[in-house]
């Protein structure tokens, strides 16, 4: 049997879609990350990867060594090649600045570099999101990137995408034309195409949530989840299975896969935090994913890809999945609103 490899793919979307090289490059310099990542991650105790740094990053979370880690390796990686002209990381407080030895390129690379840190060290599975932007031509002149230019919208993204470190390693990615997943055969040491065109089922009877929150949450999102538990006896008319792995990465990859409606909404623990989920490095990528699968993304308001942001490290509540159910919990908010 003939197998596309990730590079096969790219020099063919290169070809059909007029991509330009250079995104393919970092396209590939972003998977040949994530390998190494998966391979740390893959270590555990054995790598004395596991635990705590005893740092916090920007956003007061405590930061686990493989954070750390991943997110050198990410920038290591990319910092070299000349198709960045900067990168900006959840890990870290400020945009990441090509160092003057090397050349810049058009491109800016998002990412969080280990999403779900909470579970690295009871083995389940985690995650690297990207998101990759176009960096705009008046900051292209040389000089320290300013931070504005990272705040585009996302529905400006050329391409995102996941790894996720799980039973397999796999690649999950968008270019503007589908979602195609690549599984990593570490024997070959190459991601093969494994998941064509991957399509999210419109209408799902399974949602994923952090229950523990519940007393916290706003009015529209207790009500939906009120009638999602009540079942074949709610104004739903069906019974709803939950999951919540508490790794972003995991819970959209099964939705990817069997559809289902993933919830991260404000609440009232820190009001002044409009949910817990990050715009630039979760949000977006995930959103530009789920759409491109057939899926919708919304703040419960509006698509996310079409929120303006105004800062790096924004937050943002979350509801992305199947569109039925997306378009329900949005219905929800807006009549609340009435
Ligand atoms: P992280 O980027 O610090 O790992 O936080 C994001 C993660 C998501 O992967 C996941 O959906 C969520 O946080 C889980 O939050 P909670 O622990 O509140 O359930
Ligand atoms: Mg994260």
């Amino acid at each position: 049997m003939s197998r596309t490899s990730l590079s096969r793919f790219l020099i063919e979307q290169t070809r059909a879609r007029q991509t330009p090289a250079e995104l393919r490059f970092l396209i590939e310099v972003v998977a040949r990350a994530c390998k190494m990542i998966s391979h740390q991650v893959a270590k555990g105790a054995l790598g004395g990867v596991l635990g705590s740094m005893g740092t916090e990053n920007v956003q007061g979370e405590v930061q686990k060594k493989l954070d750390i880690l991943s997110n050198e390796i990410l920038l290591e990686a990319n910092e070299w090649g000349g198709h960045l002209a900067a990168m900006a990381s959840e890990e870290m407080e400020k945009a990441y600045q090509i160092p003057g030895k090397y050349p810049k390129g058009s491109y800016l690379l998002v990412f969080d570099p280990l999403d779900g840190s909470s579970n690295i060290d009871v083995n389940v599975s985690v995650g690297t999101i990207f998101s990759v932007l176009r960096c705009p031509d008046k900051n292209a002149a040389g000089g320290d990137l300013s931070e504005d230019a990272f705040l585009q919208p996302g529905t400006e993204q050329a391409a995102a995408g996941y790894a996720i470190y799980g039973p397999q390693t796999m690649l999950v990615l968008t270019l503007g034309d589908g979602v195609y997943g690549f599984t990593l055969d570490s024997e070959m040491g190459s991601f093969v195409l494994t998941h064509e065109n991957m399509r999210i089922p419109e209408t799902t009877a399974e949602f994923a949530i952090n229950m523990s929150n519940m007393r916290h949450w706003e009015a529209p999102v207790k009500g939906y989840v009120d009638q999602m538990l009540a079942g074949e006896t709610g104004e739903l008319k069906k019974n709803y299975n939950m999951r919540w792995i508490a790794s972003m990465v995991a819970d959209v990859h099964r939705i990817l896969t069997r559809g289902g409606v993933f919830m991260y909404p404000r609440d009232a623990r820190e009001p002044e935090k409009p949910g817990k989920l990050r715009l630039l490095y979760e949000a977006n990528p995930m959103s530009f994913i789920v759409e491109q699968a057939g899926g919708a993304s919304t703040n419960g308001y509006q698509r996310i890809l079409e929120v303006q942001p105004q800062s790096l490290h924004e937050r943002i509540a979350v509801f992305l999945g199947s569109k039925e159910e997306v378009k329900r919990i949005t219905q929800y908010h807006i009549d609340a609103q009435k």
